[in-house]
């Protein structure tokens, strides 16, 4: 009698125990294969390790659960709990979010200056999304192409974009296609496409080494990947796991210097790979960054004239 009023007074302490402990749902907007979700799944494997009794994740898949387009309304709707995305990708729910291309210091920063308070007000409002942290960074993006060119003119050429390029590419005279990552390769092959817009690292992942022949240098803005999350699962977490959360993605950008490495060997690979590096010279190199910025910030502000300028303000370098 003793024991089993013994055994029910532990189940009842045991219950509100487990119950402490959530699981989230998490997807990638970039492929399966990609070094993005190498990275991912080898964090969410310490997280998970480390969070147990308090929050675990569960990584559900890529493009293949959620298409790349529609990873941002899947997070905002909480379809999903937590999406890996860049904000290009879900500009269909507000479109400040690719502004995130065009800060001009690291996230370590980003948290101390401001940036980070700013950006969540804005995911808060309008994407119903906690912005947790940038996951890749000192990624610049540059213009990959099968033609040569001497000067920044893209008249007559098709070029693969995202919104992170359309203001740039388009201000040099692009005809501009939108894919999503996993339909570049099959644009390439069929040539439907003249070339792609990607940051410096990746092209390999995917095979698009195979079917590129220049690299246009300088590159231009910065590549960002985020993890954001559901803002209501958010704020129902407790406050122990939003801490633990929170910290574990601070850990993850913690981890970011690789991407500097990374980006010197995946110029030297690509080199290795008979991909040659059309230059030019100082002045137009100069001019051709400033125009990417200049044509980067006035398409935020068009779409944005209520948030745009304080964006620019404070994501730019003083
Ligand atoms: O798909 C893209 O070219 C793109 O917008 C992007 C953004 C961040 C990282 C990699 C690609």
């Amino acid at each position: 009698m003793q024991r089993i009023a013994l055994l029910a007074i532990a189940a009842a302490f045991a219950v509100p125990a487990a119950a402490q402990e959530t699981t989230l749902r998490v997807v990638s907007a970039f492929p399966e294969n990609s070094l993005y979700v190498k990275r991912l799944e080898n964090w969410i494997e310490r997280v998970n390790a480390e969070g147990k009794g308090v929050l675990q994740l569960n990584f559900i898949g890529g493009p293949k659960a959620i298409p790349t387009f529609e990873v941002g309304k899947s997070v905002q709707g909480g379809v999903v709990d937590i999406g890996m995305s860049t904000g290009a990708f879900y500009t269909n729910v507000f479109p400040e979010s690719d502004a995130l291309k065009l800060t001009e210091m690291f996230v370590a920063e980003q948290r101390k200056n401001g940036v980070i308070a700013y950006v969540n007000k804005v995911w808060n409002e309008k994407g119903n999304m906690q912005y947790l942290g940038r996951i890749v960074e000192n990624q610049p993006f540059h213009l990959y192409l099968n033609k040569e060119i001497a000067k920044p003119d893209l008249k007559g050429l098709k070029i693969r974009i995202t919104p992170v390029y359309r203001d740039f590419f388009g201000s040099m005279g692009a005809t501009l296609m939108q894919t999503a990552p996993g339909e570049v390769y099959t644009a390439l092959e069929r040539g439907v496409v003249d070339g792609y817009g990607w940051p410096v690292g990746g092209i390999f992942d995917l095979n698009w080494h195979e079917k590129t022949k220049y690299r246009v240098d300088p590159g231009f803005y910065d590549a960002e990947v985020s993890l954001v999350a559901n803002l209501k699962k958010w704020q129902g977490l407790t406050g122990k796991q939003r801490e633990f959360l929170q910290q574990q993605v601070i850990n993850f950008e913690g981890r970011n210097d690789f991407w500097k490495a990374y980006g010197s060997e995946e110029i030297k690979r690509q080199a290795a790979a008979g991909i040659k590096a059309i230059t030019f010279d100082a002045a137009t190199a100069a001019a051709y960054r400033k125009q990417a910025i200049e044509a980067g910030w006035a398409g935020v502000i068009k779409l944005s004239p209520q948030h745009g300028p304080a964006m620019q303000k404070l994501f730019t370098k003083k």
